[in-house]
């Protein structure tokens, strides 16, 4: 475990003239315990900030029981209304809100496409395409549909546009199968899909449109697909009647039409975001409106401390929560100057990042540990000569950040002066819950920990049994509801009671392991379930096995994290053949590629194992825990479960036949 002893103090002080500020690690403590002693009053006091176009009349709602908590009862507002409309009455009507970089670059190594929106520009968009939806595909407050494109503005206007009108709209990340869109289309039973022809990524076209066509091949109830031209394809497939494209829905619409905000109720769901968990398919998490942007605003002020003269870089996709939060609600809200950009973080070379800060003067980064070690591994000379010069606050989100990788980034990025923090959340959490919270609190830093939950957050660390641990690993738990927590799981209540309020009574349980420090602070260590971070992108381990056992050759597989010094963790399958096949090369080639073709090339396997048993408990579960220790070569720990011992040993050696083969490859 890398619990740090050292503290690292700010070297200037922060302040922030709307919030309170507090100057010691105890003061804040304090605060922070009068929040949550009346969760009710204190973020009522933050959602007054917000603009309502009715006040809520009840803070607090537990509806029809607990855990379905619902924020701000009553209350009627809009998120479009609050990224868009509100600045257009300001001095930031002509203020820059994105600018956006393509991928392709000049010979001199600059982007050939920049696009500059200004606040009043997004507003015209955002009202245009929300009229044409509205008229031309007639969607309505509370329909639902698939949102499939890369990252393009279009994205964050869509979205905007959708907010607009109440319909409820689900991303799926441009990275993900047909397989896996077909699952989420059908499963939020969209009637209308979003994308684009195509995008760049690493210099390759990658196709969306005809991924989007085999996916709804299971999905015939889909009545119109829009389709952006992004690369100005000339043999997009479309099919008459069910396709249009983006531009021709548009066609028609006056530049200054205006489609008055939906005034929807607190908790109407701005949106289901798919994510995976233990078992089963990815579900579908819902979250409100009233909630949601109440801890966005709450956060975009406490963490990143977002002033006008800022440019903010949250460096994420939008097809992930962490896109949804903090590149379009959650900055857009607040008024603030953000980067955005299309293709891969060192493509066509690694200091494509750091062109980008300088380019723009960027003054908050939010990043990825994942990010950062790969920028390592490429070596000081790609950062050398940059300017950072301008970055005043960095965050990284996704994993746990090593402290090699926290120092190497304060060291060059955050020239060892500024804060640098790991933001806990998840997409259930709907925001950030726990973090250093520069804006509020001049809180030592230490390498690798989340720091303290954010006021309003009663975030805690517990044993097997529920009761409270400090200095030893245990679950991490919410105790009190909050805004932005997810309203339920889309089309499955019962689920979201099982899988979050059931491991322990009346405790939100995330899944995470975690260490809370003698100085509360807390270090999130990891999952504790069958999830694996991949790159900082979620994935379920039992969909990349459901993956593997819908090939023709697989009977069983087992797959499990193994730690990788870039991407945190890659997924590792233990597979077990069905008679008639036999292990080879090629084999291995077509499952990995299979995998691939199913779920995206995310979760392709980086190593795959044939075995003739999988170790399992006399019941019948595979004992994947085990596995994991062979891989990591650490000891087994208790073993009473294990019906056949011979099925640890064969793993092993199955793992130490493919590590003899590697050290022979080098
Ligand atoms: C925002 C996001 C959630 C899981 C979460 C945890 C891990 C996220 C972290 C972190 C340590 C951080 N995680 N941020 N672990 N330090 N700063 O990533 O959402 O994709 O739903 O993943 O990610 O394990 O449970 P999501």
């Amino acid at each position: 475990m890398s619990i740090s002893e050292e503290n690292l103090p700010y070297k200037e002080r922060i302040v922030l003239n709307s919030w309170p500020n507090t100057t010691s690690i105890d003061s804040y403590k304090a605060m922070h315990s009068k929040s949550i002693s009346n969760i009710e009053d204190f973020w009522a006091n933050v959602a007054k900030e917000l603009e309502w176009f009715k006040p809520w009349d009840k803070v607090l709602v537990a509806d029809p029981q607990p855990p379905f908590y619902k924020w701000f009862v009553g209350g009627r507002l809009n998120a479009s209304y609050l990224a868009v409309d509100r600045h257009i009455n300001t001095w930031r009507k002509n203020k820059l809100a994105i600018i956006w970089e393509g991928e392709p670059v000049d010979p001199s190594g600059n982007p050939i496409e920049v696009r500059k929106l200004t606040y009043y520009d997004l507003y015209r968009e955002v009202n245009r395409l929300a009229f044409a939806i509205r008229d031309k595909l007639g969607l309505r407050k509370g329909d639902t549909v698939t949102i499939y494109l890369p990252m393009i503005p279009e994205l964050p206007i869509l979205m905007l546009a959708l907010a607009r009108l109440g319909v409820i709209f689900s991303v799926v990340f441009s990275g993900f199968s047909a397989q896996a869109l077909a699952d989420r289309v059908i499963d939020a039973k969209s009637r209308v899909v979003f994308t684009a022809d195509a995008f760049w990524r690493r210099g390759r076209v990658i196709r969306l449109k005809d991924v989007v066509d085999e996916a709804l091949r299971n999905a015939q109830f889909v009545e119109r697909v829009v389709v952006y031209r992004r690369m100005n394809l000339k043999d997009t497939p479309m099919k008459p009647g069910r396709d249009i494209w983006w531009d021709e829905l548009l066609s028609g619409v006056p530049a200054n039409a205006y489609v008055k905000p939906e005034e929807v109720e607190s908790e109407h769901p701005l949106y289901i975001l798919y994510t995976s968990g233990t078992t089963g398919k990815p579900k579908g998490i819902v979250h409100d409106t009233g909630g949601y942007m109440t801890l966005l605003h709450a956060t975009m002020k406490w963490v990143f401390d977002v002033k006008d003269t800022d440019v903010y870089w949250c460096t994420a996709d939008i097809g992930w929560v962490t896109g949804h939060s903090y590149i379009v609600f959650g900055p857009l809200m607040e008024g603030v100057t953000e980067v955005m950009y299309e293709g891969a973080p060192d493509y066509p070379a690694p200091d494509r990042w750091w062109r980008i800060v300088e380019r723009y003067g960027v003054t908050i980064l939010y990043t990825s540990p994942t990010a950062i070690r790969t920028f390592m591994r490429y070596g000081d000379d790609w950062v050398k000569g940059h300017d950072f010069s301008t970055i005043r606050i960095i965050n990284s989100v996704g994993e746990p950040i090593n402290p090699e990788a926290w120092r190497w980034a304060w060291r060059w990025l955050g020239r060892e002066s500024v804060p640098f923090g790991s933001t806990w959340w998840m997409t259930e959490t709907g925001g950030i819950l726990i973090s250093h919270a520069p804006g509020l609190a001049l809180i030592p830093m230490k390498p690798g920990t989340n720091g303290l939950p954010l006021l309003g957050v009663d975030a805690d660390v517990v044993d097997d049994e529920g009761r409270p641990v400090q200095g030893k690993r245990g679950y991490l738990v919410i105790k009190k509801p909050w805004p932005g927590m997810m309203l339920t799981i889309w089309g499955d209540p019962n689920r979201y009671i099982q899988v979050y309020w059931s491991r322990f009574p009346d405790m939100f349980y995330a899944g995470d392991w975690a260490i809370k420090d003698e100085d509360g602070y807390i270090w999130v260590l990891g999952r504790a379930d069958e999830v694996i971070k991949v790159s900082g992108h979620r994935l379920g381990t039992y969909e990349i096995e459901s993956a593997l056992v819908s090939h023709k050759a697989v009977a069983e597989s087992a797959v499990v994290g193994m730690p990788d010094l870039v991407k945190g963790e890659v997924p590792v399958a233990f597979v077990v053949l069905r008679a008639g096949f036999s292990p080879s090369k090629e084999l291995k080639a077509e499952l990995r590629n299979w995998v691939r073709e199913v779920i995206g090339p995310i979760a392709e396997p980086a190593e795959i194992l044939f075995v003739t048993k999988l170790p399992k408990t006399r019941s019948g579960k595979i004992m994947r825990r085990l596995l994991k220790q062979v891989l990591i070569g650490q000891p087994l720990g208790d073993t009473t479960a294990l019906e056949d011992e011979t099925s640890i040993d064969e793993a092993r050696k199955a793992y130490e036949e493919l590590s003899r083969e590697l050290m022979g490859q080098r």
